[in-house]
């Protein structure tokens, strides 16, 4: 462990400041990133202070300076050598996120892909921050939009995709010209640390360190600054409902732009003509897999009467073969949950399912031993258990039956949230019917994949209480930008639109 944190440029106490470079954080209160396989410091932070922030706020406005003024295709070249840098490193930060976060190796390495596929993506995007021409409605004039960059923007991150989330919003915010400042989660600052480190490295290589500013201090004090800064024209927040809430009733109150990506409470609906081996495997995947840690993971399921009995076992006895541990180690499909507190609210949940009448198939224990582990718990659920209806960020799975497709798409879409959804089938109608105006109300729609695990190529993000917000591939980099409308006119006369005359 010693060796892979100092190939990362880790030390026992970190800085929680990162202006481009350290700043000296000494004295800041210590953070200790946990191991949340054995429970034991991985190494420290020391916290931001309020002049830290000014410090990284300030770096990020004079690097914005300069940094729009690189043409945006020589903005994607230096995003191409972040991604070339994260390959090369590839390994030990997919290994650090595992040992932080507790995620499997496998999607360890995976979330460190889907930043090099972000930067792969950013790089083509920079030729492409495409604006439309209008015909004017006037003699010899010209119309046409042009998008520009927003500034230094702010980027709100949870624990769950500790460098990912961040590559989604930042390399985007790169090739459009903005700067960005970095909150990570307490949960997981060294993977935050050592991904800023690296990539830092290659801008200051062109002279543009302080282009990214990464910033660990406390919501209280450094998260409610940096949402109430003027200076950010933008706040991307990903997290819980109950944060965005907050968040975007703050930025709306200074008029500022909010990207949210908040809670998903996601469905699987299975017909009766679907793969049902493959429905399984897509099951467990979305609801058992980074410990149903996911904004994506599965936390309901809705089975068509004719196949529940049969489905449902096979899933219960699949829940009872799911190896548990280790996290490194081959061969493990599930890992801890992040901390204590996500424990206990695991357990809160399978009280109240158990007082709302739910009938636990499997798991809903807590594992002994060191490190936070549970087993992945399957719930025969009634649609008017309350509790379905919250997201518990934890490996909980809600079955409920159905009987025709328009009950089915009616109970998923009947939860306060709207992020991801998937049907397995094999009806061209019934898929067809679930991705139509009264199929799912999801930001996401699925045909016999999952509802986790998607590719950065599509916009990601979801409706309702999810936030409304969009990020990584399509046109997302349009809210990393203002959009500017221009009319020239080459004319030697002053036309008016709409035929207004005005002529002294
Ligand atoms: C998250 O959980 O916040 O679609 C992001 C997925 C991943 C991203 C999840 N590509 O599951």
């Amino acid at each position: 462990m010693t060796d892979l944190l100092s190939r990362l440029g880790l030390s026992d106490i970190n800085s929680g400041a990162w202006a481009g470079g350290a700043l000296d954080t000494t004295g800041g209160e210590l953070v200790a990133s946990e191991n949340p396989t054995t429970g034991e410091t991985i190494a420290s932070v020391a916290l931001a202070s309020l002049e830290h922030y000014e410090q990284v706020v300030t770096a990020a406005q004079d690097a914005y300076l300069r940094w729009r003024m690189l043409p945006a295709p020589k903005r994607g070249e230096i995003v191409r050598e972040m991604g070339d840098a994260m390959r090369e490193h590839k390994d030990d930060l997919g290994r650090l996120v595992t040992l932080e976060v507790g995620k499997i190796l496998s999607e360890g390495l995976g979330e460190v892909q889907e930043s090099i596929d972000m930067a792969d993506l950013c790089v083509g995007m920079s030729r492409q921050l495409f604006g439309l021409s209008m015909h004017s409605e006037r003699d010899r004039h010209r119309m046409y939009e042009q998008w520009h960059p927003l500034g230094p923007i702010g980027v709100i991150t949870a624990f769950n995709f500790p460098n990912a989330v961040w590559a989604w919003n930042a390399l985007v915010a790169l090739v459009a010209g903005d700067t960005v400042i970095w909150k990570p989660s307490l949960k997981a600052p060294l993977t935050a640390i050592a991904t800023h480190r690296l990539l830092n490295t290659v801008l200051e290589k062109h002279g543009y360190g302080g282009a990214i500013g990464l910033i660990i201090g406390s919501d209280a004090e450094i998260g409610e600054t940096m949402i109430n800064d003027q200076r950010l024209p933008l706040i991307s927040a990903t997290g819980s409902t109950r944060m965005g809430r907050h968040v975007n009733k703050t930025v709306a109150g200074r008029l500022g732009r909010c990207l949210l990506e908040l809670g998903g409470n996601n469905a699987i609906i299975v017909e009766e003509s679907a793969d049902l081996d493959l429905a399984l495997r897509g099951i467990l995947f979305g609801a058992v897999g980074t410990a149903g840690q996911r904004c994506t993971s599965t936390r309901r399921l809705f089975l068509h009467k004719n196949i529940a009995a049969d489905l449902t076992a096979s899933l219960a006895s699949a829940y009872k073969q799911v190896r548990i541990g280790d996290p490194l180690a081959e061969g493990t499909l599930m890992g801890p949950l992040i901390d204590a507190q996500a424990v206990q609210m695991y357990l809160d949940a399978i009280e109240q399912i158990k007082a709302q009448g739910g009938e636990i198939l499997a798991g809903g224990e807590v594992v002994d031993g060191p490190g936070h582990f549970v087993t992945p718990a399957l719930v025969r659920a009634t649609p008017d258990m309350a509790i379905c209806r919250h997201e518990t960020f934890a490996p909980i799975l809600y079955v409920f039956e159905y009987e025709d497709l328009s009950e089915a798409i009616a109970m998923q879409n009947d939860v306060p949230q709207g992020l991801s959804s998937s049907i397995f089938t094999d009806s061209f109608r019934s898929s067809e019917r679930f991705l139509s105006h009264e199929g799912s109300d999801c930001g996401i729609a699925n045909v016999n994949i999952g509802t986790s695990g998607a590719e950065i190529g599509g916009a990601f993000g979801g409706e309702k209480e999810t936030g409304g917000g969009r990020e990584a591939g399509s046109d997302s980099w349009k809210a990393y930008m203002r959009r500017q409308t221009c009319t020239l006119n080459w004319s030697p006369d002053l036309p008016l639109a709409q035929g207004v005359v005005f002529d002294l």
